[in-house]
């Protein structure tokens, strides 16, 4: 049948008589059956993603493209006066993720389909995600956010089990979402929860009772952890997520014929950063459960487990307390110290071990002894967890350590994002790339054609219009199309720098009221939530917002720079903002951003990339040669110096530069705090003249120059365009199939 058929048979009526909802509502069910036929069991080796995010976005587009039927649907609806991306607003966006890493999971479950490989994510199904934020007098607030609906793309199952606790049990229950490959398979995101859930449990803002294990666990994504009970609350989840994904995984390969003991055969489980390691103990646990002793059960769980590493920032490594797991999930502890023992036995190195002389279990350190695989997620990241960070691990176990440069699908950020440049790409190099993305490099080819640069700009013009229109609708901002598009979008956080950013818009505002009016105006976009609990980062905030109310109402100057933070930025303002931008901002302090992927979202949509020597710019530097990219900043090396010397002095900085004391003193001049909390500024200030820990005064003169430079290469609208096209034509290694083909091939080896 066709969709138009399937579709009002769904509906009980017309295309043209259905409301939007209906038609959505309508839609979903027919994805979801057509899904249905492309469901298969086939191939012996399983791969289970085990994350406790999985950032998906909206699916209703996504599933559209990877079944074939997007331009069908949207040629339906426009015969019948209907808009489909109308229809598309009406779908909430799941807010299952943080940021990079539950993205990565999420692309990486669209190549796994895409590519036909047998592979299921399992992860929570939090009620309220991550939160949504809202900004009020110039500061973040946070609200639950609601996703889940009465009809939505969660399918319940039957599959249940009861986790048993420190003193309480409680009965867990499977959802499903369907996981479209491209032309391709359809394979499951498990999402469990548990039965008595408390929605009414949180009020106003997301405070709720962390205590209330049986009614609170699936609520929120990584409640505020600044407390004890939020951070136990965390080891409960973490528990709860792989016990149930540990037993899906026992049941499936024996429903397979598996006998346990061959486990590894049927099952490879890949480990997304330390969150799900419990899975690791839990899987040993339920092996000797069912019979098998536990020098067997620890050799088996060892070839069936591989972990990868998201980050080096020594705070974001989970080490916990004994107490906290003798308390929530005191069946694990004999095992876990039994792990310990073993490595104590064999390595004297304090360095390695499990539990350490505080009591703390170190689940990265667990994972490596007892994994047949560690990987680093970028090619400089993986070279500096050898090197430095896990040194003394790869000296035991070399062969362990391998590096997979992250990827994203293409469908999403390229296909469905910006349908003027994909249509365009079909248009003039075919449309092999959708598969085999190096085809990209076919683009090379009109370096030199006019019509194709001129094109190129166009297709931004009008992303750029779509953007702005889109901020006017949003959050009432007015901002010029025909300004440069300077974004930073990604989480807040220090190392990030986003104040880095900041000073330079200081810098830009004092030299425009000087009377150095910019050839073009610039509009600097930001977009990011800091963590509840992260103070610092929410002053980066409010300065920003200070900036934007001072800035953008100063009329000598708003004709030539604006300010604009987005509110509450997810994937679906990352779907609207990356097709629209010229300058993508990928600043962190070398060395401490593992890879990201936002920088190749960019790239791929022909933003110039403005950044340090870090994470996967480093290979999008490689790729596109040092005239398609601007690159400032210390070395990864020379910053990992300053910090074994401990001889990096912000202060110094501020105290011999004009430049940058202008800057730093203007956050708490009166044209600021006239706008902005004392309280806020002050501290923001006074952490960037006596910590500055991640070190933004010590590149920020190179980082203002680079950014006066991209600004007046800008003025060239030919080379530029080139450098545009440059970078779309290179990006195709950075598809997040070429990442997965990667991961089966050396790690899991599915066929
Ligand atoms: C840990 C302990 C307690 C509470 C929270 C956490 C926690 C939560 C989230 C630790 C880490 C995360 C998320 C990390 C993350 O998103 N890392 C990013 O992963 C991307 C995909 O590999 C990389 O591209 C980014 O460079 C990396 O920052």
């Amino acid at each position: 049948m066709k969709v138009k058929e399937l579709l009002e048979k769904q509906c009980g009526k017309t295309v043209a008589q259905c409301s939007n909802e209906e038609l959505y509502y309508g839609l979903l069910a027919v994805v979801k059956e057509l899904a249905k036929e492309k469901e298969s069991n086939a191939g012996k080796k399983k791969i289970y993603y085990i994350s406790a995010e999985f950032l998906i976005g909206k699916l209703l587009s996504n599933n559209l493209i990877n079944l074939g039927i997007y331009d069908e649907v949207a040629e339906l609806f426009a015969e019948n006066g209907k808009d489909i991306n109308l229809i598309e607003q009406v779908e909430p966006e799941p807010s299952l993720g943080n940021g990079g890493l539950g993205r990565l999971a999420a692309c990486f479950l669209d190549s796994m389909a895409t590519l036909g490989l047998n592979g299921d994510g399992i992860g929570l199904n939090y009620h309220f995600g991550l939160f949504l934020q809202k900004f009020e007098d110039r500061l973040q607030k946070e609200n639950k956010n609601p996703w889940i609906e009465e009809q939505s793309w969660l399918t319940k199952t039957d599959v249940t089990y009861p986790v048993q606790f420190g003193g309480f049990t409680v009965q867990s229950r499977m959802y499903d979402l369907d996981v479209t490959g491209f032309e391709n398979r359809t394979n499951k995101l498990h999402l469990f929860d548990i039965e008595t859930i408390d929605e009414s449990l949180v009020g106003d803002g997301i405070d709720f009772d962390k205590e209330d294990i049986k009614k609170n666990l699936t609520l929120f994504l990584y409640p505020d952890d600044s407390d004890d009970a939020g951070r136990l609350l965390r080891v409960y989840q973490q528990y709860f997520m792989v016990s149930n994904g540990a037993r899906l995984i026992l049941a499936e390969a024996e429903a397979k014929g598996c006998n346990l003991h061959d486990l590894a055969d049927y099952a490879t489980i890949q480990i997304n950063d330390t969150h799900p390691s419990m899975v690791i103990p839990e899987l040993i646990r339920l092996l000797m459960e069912r019979g098998i002793r536990m020098d067997e059960a620890i050799e088996i769980v060892s070839k069936t487990c591989a972990y990868t590493n998201h980050t080096i920032l020594a705070e974001a490594l989970e080490k916990w307390p004994m107490d906290y797991l003798n308390k929530a999930v005191p069946q694990l502890m004999p095992i876990i110290r039994e792990l310990d023992t073993r490595v104590k036995e064999k390595f004297s190195d304090k360095s390695v071990a499990i539990i350490d002389d505080e009591n703390r279990v170190h689940m990265a350190h667990m994972d490596i002894h007892y994994g047949y695989s560690v990987n680093g997620v970028a090619y400089l990241h993986t070279e500096i967890l050898k090197k430095n960070e896990l040194n003394n691990f790869y000296k035991i176990y070399p062969e362990k350590f391998n590096n997979k440069t992250n990827g994203i699908t293409f469908r999403r950020w390229l296909m469905h994002c910006n349908k003027g440049l994909s249509h365009y790409l079909d248009d003039t190099i075919g449309t092999s790339w959708h598969k085999n993305a190096d085809d990209l490099e076919k683009l090379l080819a009109f370096k030199d054609d006019d019509a194709v640069l001129n094109k190129l700009l166009e297709i931004k013009n009008d992303n750029k219009k779509a953007l702005a229109a889109y901020l006017k609708e949003t959050q009432g901002l007015d901002i010029d199309p025909n300004s440069i598009f300077d974004i930073q979008i990604k989480r807040l956080h220090e190392y990030k720098r986003q104040q880095m950013n900041a000073l330079y818009v200081i810098h830009k505002y004092l030299d425009i009221k000087k009377g150095n009016k910019p050839s073009t105006p610039i509009t600097v976009i930001f977009g990011a939530k800091a963590a509840p609990a992260y103070i610092i980062a929410k002053d980066i905030i409010h300065l920003i917002l200070c900036l934007q109310e001072v800035i953008n109402n100063d009329p000598e100057v708003s004709p030539y720079l604006k300010v604009v933070m987005v509110e509450n930025y997810n994937v679906t303002k990352a779907e609207k903002l990356i097709p629209a931008c010229d300058i993508s901002e990928q600043i962190s302090l070398a060395s401490k951003e593992a890879s990201g992927t936002g920088n190749m979202k960019f790239m791929l949509n022909g933003a110039l990339t403005l950044g340090t020597m870090d994470g996967a710019n480093v290979e999008i530097a490689d790729l596109v040669g040092e005239d398609n990219i601007y690159i400032f900043g210390e070395s990864s090396d020379t910053v990992i110096e300053h910090y074994e010397k401990a001889d990096y002095v912000s202060k110094k900085f501020y105290e011999e530069d004009e430049d940058i004391k202008e800057a730093v003193d203007f956050i708490v001049s009166d044209t600021l705090l006239k706008v902005g909390h004392k309280e806020n500024l002050e501290r923001l200030y006074n952490e960037l003249l006596n910590k500055d820990w991640f070190m933004t005064l010590l590149d920020y003169k190179s980082y203002a120059a680079k950014k006066e430079e991209i600004y007046k290469d800008y003025e060239d609208r030919k080379t530029w365009a080139k450098k545009m096209l440059v970078n779309t034509a290179k990006a195709g290694f950075f598809s997040s199939d070429r990442t997965i083909a990667e991961y089966d091939k050396d790690i899991w080896k599915l066929n």
